[in-house]
């Protein structure tokens, strides 16, 4: 790596000729195969845009110049031009550097991001800010063209184009989101890339450059001198142009020279937003990337020669589980419908595309649109299902409150990735998902313990008449003891796995599992501790807790989520309703954004591993060591399910 080990931050590469940066491209292409090849991580994308990178850092003077990539996910070669070198080895491992663009990390990260189609208001903000406060640096927006199917991009652009914001949008256009682009967008982008012609006649370009307001001159002189005229082409555009952007492009995303001096003329540009249209190739330079870029999105740790993963887990995941299971649904019922915000396979729906492609709907990073679409579905009949990770959920609250609940239409959620998600750390966990769904009149909310009853909830609410959210972990979890068995999936029906009613753990999730394992070692320690899953979050079995209540049984509740408005606290609100002591303790993840890392590790940070919470709830329950379940008292029981 003797160009790259040599470059300590930006501008070490504007240092270098055109040779040399074509060489850190090569370097740096490698540094990224190498290293996600053994942490996991974004790769396609962050090979697709080395070039422009480079491109970047040579044109504009990060810091003081404002870059921003949208989503984050493929900024390796920022971080790694940007004084990370060292640290990059320990991409997404716990206490090691982020996979998207981090504050605490770096001067040149201005957001932490992870979520799509923000890039172009922030920076929106930006160019504000800095013309209200009289400074002159630039600012550009990094935006991929799945990215652009979000809503939000066009809401940012609809208004700097009024206001003639000085600012610099970059569509990097590879075609792809994480599968093939779709949409209307996506064919014209496909027809800006034809018709403009990557070979287009020096005339066009030069009309096109001509035609910016002061500077347009410039650009011209320079385009017909260029070298790489035939490539560079100004045509078309004419939906930017018509939100009040200067429309250039398309360029070619991997020439640096080209890019660097586009990006040089731009800065020149001080009246109007620019859209600079460059076309780059996903997985660039690594062949098997280039042929399966959605394979090679998002990875785990694989080898390079084949790119077979260096471990196979060999367990079902949950999204495998959900979306089998509604290909069933769907065989029996012709109103069952499956939407996906650009992550068919990502959350288990590539086999309902498959067989049902009529009944399929993906909708781009439109997750707002996917639930109100959902809603209209529904209203006439249909029975849509949006399978979507918790964390992309969040975006839909107000879709989901008022376009479905104030309706209490049949819209099913499949809230994926539930929880702590690990490696992508604090912008990928779901762990808010139970407090911002909990409160919602006409919702029912259901968590699973394991893939097996993941699928008895999924066909369990087709029944249901009204809004429903299933939430299960990015893993899949196998049945911990079948032995243990439970009564079954049931809407508003807990399962008692352990016997044991004057001390109990309440659980929900994959931390049943965790409550067994709790509950076992305090047996061992010969205090008797009940364990319920309490599957159905919303309605709750209030004939189970009501029991427990009339018996004044010591309660902890343990939860993979943010406390504050979770399950435990709604217990503890119950307690309070009904004049019983609220639970002992409490068990959560903490009130603050948890970085990356392995589930595992994170969920010992929060204190939630078994012996973890076999320890706090001992010391919760007294610390008694004798006890071996008392007198408990005959179950009452009572029909009613509260929401
Ligand atoms: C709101 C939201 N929904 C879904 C995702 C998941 N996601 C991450 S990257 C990506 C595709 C982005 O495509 P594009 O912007 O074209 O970038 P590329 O990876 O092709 O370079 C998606 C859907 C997300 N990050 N944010």
């Amino acid at each position: 790596m003797a160009i790259l080990s040599e470059i300590r931050g930006p501008q070490d590469v504007k240092r270098l000729t055109s040779e040399e940066c074509k060489e850190l491209a090569v370097e740096l292409r490698q540094t990224i195969i190498d290293t996600v090849s053994r942490q996991g991580g974004h790769l396609a994308s962050n090979l697709g845009d080395v070039e422009l990178t480079i491109a970047l850092h040579r044109a504009f003077d990060s810091p003081t110049d404002k870059l921003i990539f949208d989503v984050g996910h493929q900024i390796y070669a920022h971080k790694l031009l940007t004084g990370r070198q060292e640290r990059f080895g320990t991409l997404r491992s716990y206490g090691g550097i982020s996979g998207f663009p981090c504050r605490a990390e770096s001067e040149h990260d201005l957001f932490d991001t992870g979520h799509s189609s923000t890039a172009i208001s922030m920076a929106l903000g930006l160019a504000r800010a800095r013309d209200l406060q009289g400074e002159n640096y630039h600012v550009v927006a990094v935006v991929g063209d799945g990215a652009l199917t979000g809503g939000m991009c066009y809401e940012a652009m609809n208004d700097a184009g009024n206001g003639k914001n000085r600012l610099i949008v970059v569509l990097n256009d590879n075609e792809m989101s994480i599968d093939r682009n779709v949409g209307a967008l996506s064919n014209y982008f496909k027809h800006l890339r034809a018709s403009a012609s990557w070979y287009g006649g020096k005339k066009r370009v030069k009309r096109g450059l001509e035609r910016i307001p002061l500077v347009g001159k410039t650009l011209a002189r320079w385009a017909e001198s260029a070298k790489n005229m035939v490539k560079s082409v100004v045509t078309g555009g004419e939906m930017f142009e018509a939100l009040g952007f200067r429309y250039l492009g398309p360029f070619d995303g991997h020439d640096i020279d080209e890019m660097t001096h586009i990006f040089e003329e731009a800065k020149q540009v001080d009246d109007m937003p620019l859209l600079i249209h460059v076309v780059t190739q996903k997985g660039h330079g690594y062949d098997l990337a280039e042929r399966q870029p959605e394979k090679f999105h998002g990875v785990a740790p694989f080898r390079v020669e084949n790119g077979l993963r260096r471990e196979q887990s060999g367990k079902e995941s949950a999204a495998h589980a959900a979306g089998s299971a509604l290909v069933a649904m769907a065989a029996e019922d012709k109103r069952v419908c499956a939407i996906t915000a650009a992550m068919a396979a990502g959350t288990g729906l590539d086999e309902f595309a498959t067989y049902y492609p009529e009944r399929f709907f993906d909708v781009g990073i439109a997750e707002q649109h996917a639930v109100s679409m959902a809603a209209g579905l529904a209203r006439a009949g249909m029975r849509p299902y949006f399978a979507v990770y918790a964390t992309f959920f969040q975006r839909a609250y107000d879709q989901m409150i008022h376009d479905v609940c104030l309706q209490n239409l049949p819209v099913c959620v499949l809230s994926d990735h539930a929880g702590l998600v690990g490696d992508d750390g604090k912008t990928h966990h779901g762990v808010l998902s139970v407090p911002m769904l909990l409160s919602l009149p006409n919702l029912t909310l259901l968590a699973p313990r394991d893939t097996q009853e993941l699928r008895a909830a999924v066909r369990a609410s087709l029944a249901v008449e009204g809004p429903c959210v299933i939430q299960y972990p990015k893993e899949g979890i196998e049945p911990y003891a079948q032995a243990l068995g439970g009564e079954g999936f049931a809407v508003g029906r807990w399962q008692r796995l352990l016997e044991g009613e004057e001390r109990v753990l309440l659980a929900y999730g994959r931390m049943t599992q965790h409550a067994l394992r709790a509950a076992e070692m305090m047996r061992e320690q010969g205090v008797k501790v009940g364990v319920i899953d309490c599957c159905s979050l919303r309605p709750m079995d209030m004939t189970c807790l009501r029991r427990l209540m009339a018996k004044r049984a010591k309660i902890v509740t343990v939860e993979e989520g943010e406390m504050i408005g979770g399950f435990g606290a709604e217990i503890a609100r119950q307690c309070a309703l009904h004049g019983a002591p609220p639970p002992v303790a409490m068990l959560g993840t903490p009130n603050r954004f948890i970085a990356h890392g392995s589930v595992e590790l994170l969920l010992r940070e929060c204190a939630l591993m078994p012996d973890q919470i076999a320890r706090r709830a001992m010391e919760a329950f007294g610390g008694e060591t004798a006890a071996k379940g008392g007198a408990e008292a005959q179950a009452k029981p009572e029909e009613t399910h509260e929401r």
